[in-house]
């Protein structure tokens, strides 16, 4: 007996999954006759776009030319495109980073004969590049595709499509270990891959400060060339700092910057003694421990300091965001560690920013408008609540699912296991709206990926954490709910990861998954 195969469109091993996917109709060449269900972009194609879509465009030239797709006579249009009144795409009217889950809504229709992408605004249109960039890729790594020459062959098919949730998130710890501007736009790029959208960077921990600050020289001067364990470290010009924000803006991509006070103070200590009641900077720190350092709300240095630095990170940062940590404070009594943190968020709102910190900050009063975000899920949550209560939103990185510092399994050679142990389907099979259930859905914000980097030093100890745990959050934090399903999920995350090797990417042979060997075709 023969089993038919699935039609194309449902076999597409799109991550994340899109909301709708069907046949494109009737399949009909532009001349009415029918054509097959596909469509061959081998001869090239010629992209038709508006002068606003320049940037969307730029990129999806860039990565179909990587992609082995040159110019030739098939068209692709970009077209910015009213959304339908009463269109149901962002039913819950969430409030975004940048203005709205809704404006990352598109439509790509593929027929045979031609491409068409749709959307409301820029970043929906980004977003249908990301998909027609990876349907793409995984057309020219499909198992059936003759190696030596792979065939970009596309299924007809309509695709409608939106995030579940606005905010969706990578932290990067640069602090631990430091990685380079390089390398974090190489993140960024796996990150629109994913249809990713925050770039939180944890810029400034005890053992290095990695921003240099017109305000403050002696940050980097003397903390930055320490990392864990003795390393290098470095640090990020604002030269630097500029060309990672504008990757990530060409990407619609938003960076978060975070200055992680009262606690994780050491390397600001160590450069800048007036921070300390002795007067005297501690040594430099290179190992692991936390909670050991602390800013002094009795020294007038502090308000100073805090004024300075956040007002010029502010001033550098293109998102509306900047996070000021609060997490894992010293002994400090209640009043003491309020007053810092409202100090803090003070001067991120003097600097025209909206305020994001770590889930202990909900002890403090926050500004309406700001985001907590949540680590430690087995704490208890009333401040959490009543936060959100007070106006502030609900960002979710859940440390035993989206922790991808965490080791996959005992014995890992990489990563921590304070969390326990996370394998790629503790990553996806979890469910945003269950984590506070006080807390309404459109109170959460979105669902962030946080990576620290005590064990992680070079590109690969990072990849391999990341893939392919990040493409499980990535799931998590587009598709509805009804829409993830594991077994699904593994065998599509098996095609994309043929996409990662022809990329040169690294990751983690996760169980449950039939990955590829090494190498086979
Ligand atoms: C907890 S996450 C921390 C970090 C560590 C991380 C290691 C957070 C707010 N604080 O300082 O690097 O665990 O997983």
């Amino acid at each position: 007996m023969v089993i038919p195969e699935p039609p194309a469109h449902e076999r597409l091993a799109l991550v994340p999954r899109p909301r709708r996917v069907r046949a494109a109709d009737g399949d009909a060449g532009r001349d009415g006759h029918a054509g097959p269900h596909t469509l061959d972009l081998s001869p090239g194609i010629t992209l038709h776009h508006p002068a606003a879509l320049a940037g969307p465009a730029g990129l999806l030239r860039d990565r179909l030319a990587q992609l082995g797709v040159g110019t030739g006579p098939v068209p692709v249009t970009l077209a910015l495109e009213p959304a339908p009144a009463g269109d149901p795409q962002d039913p819950e009217g969430r409030a975004a980073p940048t203005g709205g889950a809704a404006g990352e809504a598109y439509r790509l229709m593929v027929t045979a004969d031609h491409v068409t992408l749709t959307a409301a605004a820029e970043r929906g249109v980004l977003a249908g590049v990301s998909t027609l960039a990876q349907l793409t890729a995984l057309a020219v790594t499909a198992p059936a595709a003759e190696p030596s020459a792979p065939v970009p062959v596309l299924p007809a098919v309509v695709i409608d499509d939106a995030p579940r949730f606005a905010w969706r998130g990578l932290s990067l710890d640069v602090a631990r270990h430091f990685f380079t501007a390089e390398q974090v736009v190489e993140v960024l790029g796996l990150m629109f891959d994913l249809r990713l959208n925050v770039l939180h960077l944890h810029l400034t921990d005890d053992q290095g400060w990695r921003l240099d600050l017109a305000s403050r020289p002696e940050l980097t001067r003397l903390s930055s060339g320490s990392a864990v364990g003795g390393g290098p470290g470095g640090y990020f010009t604002a030269e630097d700092y500029a060309r990672i924000q504008e990757a990530a803006g060409r990407r619609g991509i938003t960076v978060v910057p975070e200055i992680d006070v009262p606690g994780h103070t050491n390397a600001a200590l160590h450069a800048l003694p007036e921070l300390t009641r002795s007067g005297v900077a501690p040594d430099v720190y290179t190992g692991t421990g936390v909670g050991f350092s602390r800013l002094d709300a009795t020294l007038p240095a502090t308000a100073t300091f805090l004024r300075d630095v956040l007002a010029e990170v502010g001033a550098m940062t293109v998102g509306p965001w900047v996070h000021i940590g609060g997490d894992e404070p010293p002994e400090m009594d209640r009043a003491e560690y309020a007053g810092l943190v409202e100090a803090a968020a003070g001067e991120v709102v003097a600097a025209g920013k909206a305020v994001v910190a770590w889930q202990e900050a909900a002890r403090a009063n926050l500004p309406p408008g700001s985001v907590v975000q949540l680590w430690k899920e087995d704490e208890p949550t009333e401040d959490v609540v009543a936060a959100v209560r007070a106006g502030a939103r609900l960002l979710l990185s859940p440390a035993s699912r989206v922790y991808l510092d965490m080791k996959y399994r005992p014995g890992f050679e990489l990563g921590l296991q304070w969390a326990g142990y996370t394998e790629l389907r503790d990553a996806y099979e979890w469910e945003p709206a269950g984590v506070v259930p006080e807390v309404r859905e459109q109170d959460v914000v979105g669902v962030e990926a946080a990576v620290f980097t005590e064990t992680l030093a070079t590109r690969s100890d990072l990849l391999v954490m990341l893939l392919p745990r990040l493409a499980a959050v990535a799931e998590v934090a587009w598709t509805p709910r009804s829409g993830r399903h594991w077994p699904g999920f593994a065998d599509r995350v098996a095609a994309l990861a043929r996409v990662w090797e022809r990329d040169g990417l690294v990751w983690h042979r996760s169980p449950g998954v039939e990955w590829d060997e090494p190498g086979t075709p």
